[in-house]
């Protein structure tokens, strides 16, 4: 149930695309219509994301004060081949809480790792997010934040490539705090090297056209 609204969304997209209809693609994963996020890190709540659009993903965590969490999201995506996560924009509606703000890290593949027992290095990159992100791209700031500059995660740069990731939010300030994030899906663009190879070949097959052209001609002239 949860997958049927971005799906229908998407097939809806799709349709609208072929008329040729211009129009803003979105999808979402509201957890006050679609429930509460997964809190159990090896089976996260799988949330589709629309290729070369926008998808909102909002709810709420809780803290019990002290650093515990008492109501832990965890949702993985799939970014399709041929596109990239180019962004993650925090929206309007974002509360966050503690003096910090409330924490999003993000991990390789389709499970998250125990929390008891979670590095900075197990992640990809995390963040601290708060208020003062809103209608800010912060997917950046997830690929080089090292909090007290001595938890590094392993690190990216913008955007995430073709793959699965699991997206995990939490809290541990006394409270519920609500989080609104948009996430964007953009067309890959050939790496450097697959567009140099192409312009290679392309520049071979131009040569060639241009040698075996006057042969041609010459041995039909003889
Ligand atoms: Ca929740
Ligand atoms: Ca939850």
């Amino acid at each position: 149930m949860h997958c049927r609204r971005p799906v229908i969304v998407a097939a809806l997209w799709s349709c609208l695309a072929v008329l040729a209809v211009p129009m803003s693609a979105a999808a979402s994963y509201i957890e006050l219509i679609d429930g509460d996020l997964s809190g159990n890190y090896l089976s996260p709540t799988s949330v589709a994301l629309l290729p070369n659009g926008s998808t909102t993903v909002s709810g709420t965590i809780a803290g019990a004060g002290a650093g515990v969490s008492t109501d832990l999201d965890y949702f993985t995506v799939t970014v399709p081949a041929g596109q990239v996560l180019s962004s993650l924009f925090v929206r309007s509606g974002t509360t966050s809480g503690g003096a910090i703000g409330s924490f999003i890290g993000i991990f390789p593949g389709a499970t998250a790792t125990n929390p008891a027992i979670t590095t900075s290095s197990d992640l990809l990159g995390y963040y601290l997010f708060r208020q003062a992100n809103i209608n800010t791209d912060i997917l950046d700031d997830i690929g080089t934040f090292n909090f007290n500059g001595t938890n590094p995660s392993q690190g990216f740069v913008p955007p995430l490539l073709a793959n699965d990731y699991t997206f995990w939010i939490q809290e541990g300030a006394n409270g519920t705090f609500s989080y609104n994030f948009e996430l964007v899906l953009t067309q890959a663009v050939p790496e450097p090297a697959t567009a140099t190879l192409l312009l290679t070949a392309l520049g071979v097959l131009a040569v060639r056209r241009r040698t075996t052209g006057p042969r041609v001609t010459s041995r039909k002239l003889r």
